[in-house]
């Protein structure tokens, strides 16, 4: 049967999040990768003590899991990296790089894991099968021949705490602080503005906090598709009759509806449990004026209680004592007239009254967030705008309340505990240098933007990727892959074959390393390793499952390699001690962190592990000021590039997302089951309205344009109308299809995270061709 689909095939999805819809995905994802002999067995172990972490989300794992505590994404994880599929050498030789940059993000890695180091060869355009003692001897040869601070050390957000300790020292013992990382894409906003307000850069609700709050806000993050193990202590608070309050554009399901998988009573029967009892559709990039709007209201019930004598709303002792800026906060605030705040927000204020009311009711309130809030220009002010409504009624530092941004990768909040930043202020560098006789290069280095920025002038010559797909992942990606090209060395440590490793630079090498379920026998010792979740828990894990080829090497193992082969014999790092004893590489970090992980090693098996200590979470504020801060942001525009309205009414604001069938870059299949796409992911989710208006009908082909900086041809396309219930002038499609529409330097101030979320684009009709129709759901992708 042919999977080529001349058109999308869209069906409202009408079930709950979870169900028996999950089960199949999780049977069929099993059944693809062919992992049914492995993966089975090892889902028993997942998220469990003795047990490996899911490889997908960062959510937090409770000390007393569920018989299955994983969810159908983590299944899907699993599988992909257990399957019975190898990419190895015969691979290579049957196929040149120009052609595999023909194929799609999925059908690369369908074809499965890596399973020996290769190195390009240019004269035949393929990869040719290399040892790990010639890779390490040459790579270290060459990065000493170039200037340390042309060369990056890329981070994806899987590698272990002990991995990611090993990198950052590397590259800085190397004489480098470009630390690039994954959450410069992602909750950089976050880090930045929950630092300048509370001094933590990290959320302070864990998952006991669940049990005690007493209101949710949810703003900008699809849980059901990308967090869904969240949906059980949702589904717990809502059985408590916590309102749960939703900020999103589109109705995702997961927000809607959700029946438990694990429950065999809620599978056979009709109910499912409501997850939000408000679902607010804002306009993309209104969360601003939304949040303003609700804190423009709360102020209102205050002032109206304090004149009839009623308690106030407002928790003046904890303002008192512990913030400051209220004042110019509440300036700004009654500046911004209901009109202004009703436009910006696309809500009526009598919406946003409502949402204040429960909020004044509440006495422990928190707020979660994904990147609905941080991929914006405007990201920043989105975090500190959350918190300032927080502060008003103490909502920080108390049992059942505080800030819950929600990470990608599994352990990517982890990777900046142990210093992967380019920021070198932000690590205890004399530490370091003491402990290890190195010199930290004072200077702060590149992160993601900045990279991207040295890559297209000629000044970055060097890039390392610890996992990811950087080149797939990153904005502007028409402009950045030829760029790519005057790289010197590019070398990627990775389980899957992606994007960025088919376009070459000088010398390029392609390491393949074990996964984080898979056994890691270190001189025959199983060898475990440690993560921090979402929640800031930090804990011990290890791999369950026989690794996937006998030539793969642990991500520690290959960046010992590395470094013995590039620094010189001042550097007292004993890397071969550590690659074989991980053990002493946590007592490292131990000695560097001395606060956060003391005692790590009998504290990381501790059930449901540690937590890191944090002073917002005691009210102690590492703050400019030593309190806790309202900020006011410089204005409510959420896109200063463009304006949207009269003249350009043709503009669209364009959000680029996740389907419920891909990991970031990795893209599992065709299916956005909640979202009732099937069989395709070039779509454009448009309001029907806004569909009519310009001119188009449903099933129509469009080329999408980006409409800033016109004398740049940015286009993706082309894509099918699907009319759908999003707000008028808001329009979605999928990433990372649609990275080639965003502007390097279209990012939120402060944080420089992409503004994925706000792109202005306007339509054009297209014809697809039987190339186009192809690529929508290419012969490659007709596995099995
Ligand atoms: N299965 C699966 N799990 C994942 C991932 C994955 O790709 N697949 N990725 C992982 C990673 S790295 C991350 S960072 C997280 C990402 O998880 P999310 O934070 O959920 O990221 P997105 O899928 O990009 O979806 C963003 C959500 O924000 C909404 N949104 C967009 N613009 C706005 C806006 O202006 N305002 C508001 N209020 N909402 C808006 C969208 O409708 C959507 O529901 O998930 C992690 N988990
Ligand atoms: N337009 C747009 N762009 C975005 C986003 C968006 O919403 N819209 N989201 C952004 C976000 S939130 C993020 S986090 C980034 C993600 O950017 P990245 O982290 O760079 O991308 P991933 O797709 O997660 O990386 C997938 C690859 O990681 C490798 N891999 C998987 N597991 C392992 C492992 O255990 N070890 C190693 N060494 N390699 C492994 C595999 O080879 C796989 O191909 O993308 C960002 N880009
Ligand atoms: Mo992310």
């Amino acid at each position: 049967m042919s999977l080529i689909h001349p058109t999308a095939h869209f069906k409202p999805y009408l079930s709950a999040a979870g169900g028996w819809g999950s089960a199949r995905s999780v049977m069929q994802v099993l059944w693809r990768e062919q992992a049914l002999a492995t993966a089975p067995l090892a889902l028993f172990k997942q998220n469990k003590p003795k047990g490996f972490a899911c490889v997908s989300c960062a959510w937090g794992k409770p000390g007393n899991p569920h018989a299955l505590e994983f969810c159908e994404n983590g299944a899907k994880a699993t599988a992909w990296e257990l399957t019975r599929l190898r990419t190895g050498p015969e691979f290579f030789e049957r196929h040149t790089l120009s052609e595999l940059r023909t194929w799609t993000d999925h059908a690369l890695e369908q074809h499965g894991r890596l399973t020996h180091p290769m190195r390009y060869d240019p004269t035949s355009d393929r990869y040719r099968t290399t040892t790990w003692a010639e890779a390490y001897a040459a790579i270290g040869q060459q990065l000493k021949g170039l200037p340390p601070e042309q060369v990056v050390f890329y981070a994806s957000g899987r590698a272990s705490l002990e991995a990611s300790f090993m990198y950052q020292l590397f590259a800085r013992a190397y004489g480098s602080n470009n630390l690039p990382d994954s959450s410069n894409m992602c909750h950089e906003s976050t880090s930045v503005g929950l630092q300048e307000s509370i001094g933590v850069p990290v959320g302070t609700v864990t998952l006991e906090d669940f049990e005690h709050t007493d209101c949710i806000f949810f703003f900008g993050q699809n849980v059901g598709s990308n967090s869904p193990r969240m949906l059980h202590p949702l589904q717990e608070a809502r059985k408590r009759k916590v309102p749960i309050i939703t900020f999103n554009p589109l109705r995702e399901r997961g927000l809607e509806r959700f029946v438990n998988p694990q429950s065999p009573m809620e599978m056979i029967g009709p109910e499912s449990t409501v997850i939000s009892t408000q679902y607010h559709q804002v306009k993309i990039g209104g969360d601003l004026a939304a949040v303003t709007g609700i804190i423009k209201a709360v102020l209102e019930l205050d002032r109206q209680a304090r004149a009839a004598g009623q308690p106030a709303v407002l928790d003046d002792a904890f303002i008192a004592e512990h913030t400051d800026g209220l004042d110019a906060l509440r300036q700004w605030v009654d500046e911004h007239d209901w009109t202004c705040l009703e436009q910006h927000s696309g809500l009526t204020r009598g919406a946003l009254e409502a949402a204040a009311t429960v909020y004044a009711r509440s006495n422990r309130v928190m707020v979660i967030w994904g990147m609905g809030m941080t991929q914006h220009r405007k990201g920043v002010d989105n975090v500190q705008m959350m918190v300032n409504l927080l502060l008003l009624r103490g909502n920080i530092g108390k049992r059942g309340a505080g800030v819950c941004p929600v990470r990608g990768h599994s352990n990517v909040q982890g990777q900046r505990t142990v210093g992967i930043t380019e920021d070198p202020q932000k690590v205890p560098v004399d530490t370091l240098q003491a402990l290890f006789n190195i010199r930290v290069p004072a200077q702060k280095g590149r992160a993601t933007v900045e990279t991207c920025e040295g890559i297209l002038d000629g000044s970055v010559k060097g890039f390392i990727g610890l996992g990811g797909n950087f080149l797939r992942a990153i904005p502007d990606t028409d402009r950045m892959e030829p760029a790519w090209a005057s790289l010197e060395l590019s070398v990627q440590v990775a389980t899957k074959l992606n994007r960025t490793h088919l376009v070459p630079g000088g010398q390029t090498w392609l390491l393949p390393c074990l996964g984080h379920i898979e056994i890691d026998r270190q001189d025959g010792r199983e060898q475990v390793y440690s993560t921090e979740d979402s929640t800031g828990c930090l804990r011990a894990w290890q791999g369950t499952t026989e690794p996937a080829h006998d030539m793969l090497r642990s991500e520690v193992a290959i960046l010992a390699g590395l470094a013995e082969h590039t620094l010189d014999g001042d550097c007292n790092v004993p890397w071969d001690a550590w690659r074989h004893d991980y053990a002493l590489v946590r007592q490292a970090i131990s000695q560097t962190y001395p606060e956060i992980f003391h005692d790590m090693e009998t504290r990381m098996w501790q059930p449901g592990g540690f937590h890191r200590p944090l002073g917002a979470c005691k009210r102690e504020w590492h703050t400019d000021t030593g309190t806790a801060r309202f900020m006011t942001p410089a204005s409510l525009e959420e896109n200063p590039d463009v304006t949207f309205d009269g003249e350009r009414r043709e503009v669209l604001q364009l959000m680029t997302l996740r389907s419920n069938d891909q990991f970031n870059t990795t893209v599992y299949g065709y299916d956005d089951r909640f979202r009732g796409v099937k069989g395709t992911r070039s779509v454009l989710f448009m309001n029907r309205d806004d569909v009519v208006r310009l001119g188009y009908a449903p099933g129509d082909w469009v080329t999408v344009r980006t409409a800033i900086e016109p004398e740049v041809r940015r286009e993706v396309g082309p894509l099918q109308i699907i009319a759908y219930d999003i707000p008028q002038g808001c329009a979605a499609a999928y990433y990372p299809e649609c990275n080639p529409l965003v502007p390097l330097w279209h990012h939120a101030e402060r944080s420089k995270v992409p503004a994925s979320k706000s792109v202005p684009v306007t339509l054009q009709r297209a014809q697809p061709n039987r190339a186009d129709l192809a690529r929508a759901v290419p012969e490659h992708d007709q596995v099995m």
